[in-house]
């Protein structure tokens, strides 16, 4: 077995600008198949790691190995946080951000925040933490579930995820993204504390 790259869950040139498909071009068939091939490459040089899923590698491993994995899964559950029709939050999420942020847009906002502050290439990440969300961010190639956490939503803010149709705006692409190509209904779904399997691959 080896672990394969996910197909995206919509064309790629279903965003139109705001996420062009250059950009799906060279951010999911070379950088997330490159991390897909380098995967595959150390797994099959050790016989302990073969078998272990994705998710189970992200958890267990460290290093080299763990900056693959994680990114791998990091990848995958980005694509699916992602939705070329304009979503808004309902039911029990929009009742949670309400309650805590006072307004979606406030979220966002906050989400925004984290996604600009953070220093360098890394992932913006709303989670859930206990029965509350919690915006935070995580560095290079590191993921949410290394630390045992609940990711409801993640943003990819490496520059290679905005730099063909951004420049360096970080800050024009977050702000694009996060108002208009979230899938609110993923997010809401994760809710049931199963995000990680949804990114999940057998080994
Ligand atoms: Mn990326």
């Amino acid at each position: 077995m080896a672990f394969t790259l996910p197909d995206l869950p919509y064309a790629k040139d279903a965003f139109g600008d705001l996420i062009s498909a250059e950009t799906f071009d060279y951010h999911h068939g070379k950088h997330h198949n490159a991390y897909v091939v380098k995967a595959n490459e150390l797994v099959s040089a050790d016989p302990a790691l073969q078998g272990k899923s994705l998710v189970e590698l992200v958890k267990s491993s460290s290093g080299g190995l763990f900056n693959q994995v994680g990114q791998i899964w990091n990848h995958s559950f980005y694509w699916l946080c992602l939705s070329p029709e304009k979503k808004a939050p309902a039911g029990k999420l929009a009742e949670m951000i309400d309650a805590q942020f006072g307004s979606t847009d406030a979220l966002i906002e906050k989400l925004k925040a984290e996604a600009v502050g953070h220093f360098g290439s890394g992932w913006a990440a709303l989670n859930l933490d206990g029965d509350q969300l919690a915006v935070t961010s995580y560095h290079d190639a590191d993921c949410p579930l290394a630390h045992g956490h609940t990711p409801l939503l993640i943003l990819d803010v490496w520059e290679h995820a905005y730099y063909v149709d951004y420049r360096n705006a970080r800050p024009v692409y977050a702000d694009a993204v996060l108002n208009n190509a979230i899938d609110w209904d993923f997010v809401a779904q994760n809710l049931d504390g199963n995000g990680a399997n949804r990114a999940d691959q057998p080994g």
